[in-house]
């Protein structure tokens, strides 16, 4: 076999062939996933008060935050015992109006249960 000097063939542009194509445009990937922000939580902290009965406090953790009782008993005498018990997280209209409800249920009793909220760290 002999070997000559001339270039290999090329091959011809696709838009040659094809001509509603057009010259083919390889178009660099930017973005290659779509970033989801978390929306900042919100603290729902009890406060400590000396006259809502500790029963009607453990009634309104499990109507307002879905606990069951042995959670609620227990939450109710964190915060019996050190004066605040930290509930939950939520989105802050979520916390805020967990909050509300909760402390409207104890002002409708004439308490003067407390629940507040705080933006997490
Ligand atoms: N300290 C109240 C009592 O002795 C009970 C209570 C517990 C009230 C927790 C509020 O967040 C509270 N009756």
């Amino acid at each position: 076999m002999t070997r000559n000097n001339r270039a290999a063939p090329t091959l011809p542009a696709l838009s040659a062939i094809v001509p509603s194509m057009g010259p083919t445009v390889v178009k660099p990937r930017t973005k290659t996933h779509t970033k989801t922000e978390r929306p900042p939580l919100y603290k729902v902290i009890l406060l400590n008060d000396d006259f809502t009965p500790r029963e009607f406090v453990v009634e309104v953790l499990k109507a307002v935050f879905r606990m069951n009782k042995e959670r609620a008993f227990h939450v109710m005498l964190t915060a019996h015992q050190r004066g605040v018990c930290v509930i939950a997280v939520y989105t802050r209209d979520v916390a805020e109006t967990k909050a509300k409800e909760a402390t409207d249920l104890g002002r409708s009793k004439g308490y003067p249960l407390f629940f507040t909220t705080e933006p997490e760290e």
